[in-house]
């Protein structure tokens, strides 16, 4: 199965960060078929002075998605990544998120899928529009190119 997963950092040495992420992900969940170039944004739904560094990933995996999230986790705790908060975001040393599972549909309390705000965030669509643009989501039927197009047009 293909598994899309979106990596962010903003603080530390964000391209080690990066690096560090796809190497343990790459060793412990399956083999890339393809890996978006790094994009620097601005904090999205919080202030802080730190941009981050994001990047998009696909993984071909034998794993299941909540494998996928058991590993990711604890990748996240071995880049250094402590607590985390609900409902408030902050700055962070690595994060790695589930986007999709081919057109798995998952919704427990640890895990959704598709991640349900990925489609609102350029810092997915636009990395994943790179490697991906004919996707689509499960939900809404769009490709992530028409996607990305619809919050670009809602921004200006
Ligand atoms: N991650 C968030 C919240 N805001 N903003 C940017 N630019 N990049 C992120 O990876 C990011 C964010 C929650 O995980
Ligand atoms: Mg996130
Ligand atoms: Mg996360």
């Amino acid at each position: 199965m293909t598994a899309y997963l979106a990596l962010g950092t903003n603080l530390g040495d964000r391209r080690f960060n990066l690096q560090e992420a796809l190497l343990l992900i790459a060793g412990n969940t399956g083999s890339f078929s393809a890996i978006s170039s790094v994009y620097e944004t601005e904090p999205w739904g919080f202030v802080s002075e730190n941009k981050f560094l994001n990047r998009v990933a696909a993984v071909e995996t034998e794993l299941n998605p909540m494998e996928i999230l058991g590993q990711t986790q604890a990748i996240e705790q071995a880049i250094g990544r402590r607590e985390k908060t609900f409902h408030v975001y902050q700055d962070r040393l690595i994060d790695i998120d589930l986007i999709l599972y081919g057109q798995c549909i998952v919704n427990t309390e640890k895990l959704q899928l598709p991640h349900p705000l990925f489609h609102k965030r350029r810092f997915v669509l636009e990395p994943l529009s790179e490697i991906a643009p004919d996707l689509v989501h499960p939900f809404f039927g769009k490709t992530v190119a028409q996607l990305l197009y619809i919050i670009c047009k809602g921004q200006d």
